[in-house]
């Protein structure tokens, strides 16, 4: 049986190169050979081989790519466009940004084979506002890759044409959901669209368009380089290949490692050197903050989107992020939900109100002024924000609230000392 850790890294293996954003340094390690092999094909059999790898989405939700780009309806004329999500912003992700400024021309070799995949003449990568660094990196990359025939007119001689703008948002966490990110880019205030219709039918300028993460996109060349098969000797059988996860927190190296999907988290430290010296796990995300977090019982799960889903979870962006004994999990918890609170576009009552309020809840009871009442009210809050909100920011809100109080109820009730009716007297409450 092959051992699959010798077929990565892929996305990551030029990270420590000098000037490995370069095209010089990219086009010496074989890069566009991708794009030449997609370009010997149409691109129905783009899709296919894409379909047939059984890559999915790595900006969290793992939609299956291939069946997304085989949504959009046949050509009728008019433009069609690829949007590239590189709005990274959940807590505990860093993987897009350092990925960006390592490989840029990973990821544009990406977009040209999507791009000629679906028939589109325009993409875009809206790209998180703050990280002007990364912003600068891709405009080098850009203008390096149309001085070298692979961007523009007529790529490699294919009759294929391209161009891609890079656009630097605002900076709020809600334009990494796909509708909101449209609707930024189309120049308007970044809040999240009704689906149905979902971009794929009617996206940007309400045309036809597939949004896909900057992980998603640059795991593209190596698909085409490689083949399905070669992709599919990692990972398992329902979540195949390959992706990068971001360990932060109380670890001895935190960082990107790149793995097959299915890994454990157990085998991850051990790359990382394990939890910080003389201290032990107490929690973690698998996926981000907006997942549900686990515990030390939970390091043997295979972190494949199956595996994790089983355990209660999601895979999300595998955003790792560990913490040890000494974190105190109601502050950790009162924190995100802090991020949750300002990050909410307001567009939604349950998500708008609520996360107000499990703000102000938790941070009582981090205060140690809680009542008896409020775990049962935090409860009560997520449950009714989770599955009415708007889009996936308020559910996620709630996930580490959640599965927090499952796992270590203790430590809330520690802060919730407090008679409700001292915290509200009857005569106070009477005025409202
Ligand atoms: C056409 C259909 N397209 C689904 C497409 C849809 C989208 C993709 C996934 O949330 C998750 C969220 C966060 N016809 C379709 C269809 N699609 N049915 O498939 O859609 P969906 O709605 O399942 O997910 P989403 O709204 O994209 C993403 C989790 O990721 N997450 C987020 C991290 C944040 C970042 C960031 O900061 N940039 O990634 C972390 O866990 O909670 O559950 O394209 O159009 N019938």
């Amino acid at each position: 049986m092959t051992d699959v850790t010798t077929l990565t890294p892929v996305l990551t293996k030029d990270w420590g190169l000098e000037r490995s954003w370069a095209l010089r340094t990219y086009l010496d390690g074989g890069g566009y050979a991708g794009l030449r092999a997609a370009l010997a094909q149409t691109p129905a059999d783009v899709i296919s081989a894409v379909k047939d790898s059984g890559l999915r989405g790595r900006g969290g939700a793992g939609f299956p790519t291939g069946m997304k780009w085989g949504f959009l309806p046949a050509p009728d004329g008019g433009p069609r466009y690829l949007v590239i999500n590189a709005d990274e912003s959940e807590p505990g992700t860093c993987k897009d940004i350092p990925l960006m400024m390592a490989s840029p021309q990973l990821l544009l070799e990406g977009a040209i084979i999507t791009s000629y995949a679906i028939g589109c003449s325009h993409a875009f990568i809206y790209l998180r506002g703050e990280v002007v660094h990364v912003y600068r990196r891709l405009m080098r990359a850009v203008e390096e890759a149309y001085a070298a025939g692979y961007l523009g007119k007529n790529i490699m001689g294919s009759g294929f044409d391209l161009d891609i703008t890079v656009h630097a948002g605002a900076g709020a966490y809600i334009c990494g959901e796909e509708t909101a990110l449209l609707d930024s880019l189309e120049g308007r205030r970044g809040q999240p669209r009704l689906k149905p219709p979902f971009p794929a039918v009617a996206g940007l300028y309400a045309r036809p368009t597939v949004v896909n993460n900057v992980e998603t996109i640059a795991s593209v060349p190596a698909i085409l380089k490689g083949g399905a098969q070669w992709f599919r000797e990692m990972g398992t059988e329902r979540s195949p290949g390959f992706g990068i996860f971001s360990l932060s927190g109380h670890v001895q190296r935190p960082g990107q490692y790149e793995a097959p999907l299915g890994i454990t988290l157990r085998r991850l430290l051990e790359m990382a050197g394990g939890i910080r010296e003389g201290h032990e796990l107490k929690f973690w995300t698998p996926g981000g903050s907006s997942t549900p977090i686990f515990t030390a019982e939970h390091l043997d799960i295979p972190l494949d989107y199956e595996s994790v889903a089983a355990a209660g979870s999601m895979l999300g962006t595998r955003a790792l992020q560990i913490f040890d004994e000494t974190t105190s999990v109601v502050r950790a918890v009162t924190r995100w939900t802090d991020f949750y609170k300002h990050e909410s576009c307001g567009k939604c009552t349950p998500c708008r109100e609520g996360t107000f309020w499990l703000s102000q809840v938790l941070h009582r009871i981090e205060a140690g002024q809680g009542t008896s009442a409020d775990i049962d009210l935090l409860l009560d809050l997520c449950d009714n924000i989770l599955g009415r909100a708007f889009c996936a920011l308020g559910d996620g809100a709630t996930s580490p609230i959640t599965s927090a109080i499952q796992y270590f109820r203790e430590e809330f009730e520690a802060g919730t000392h407090t008679p409700a009716d001292e915290l509200f007297p009857p005569e106070r409450s009477s005025k409202f």
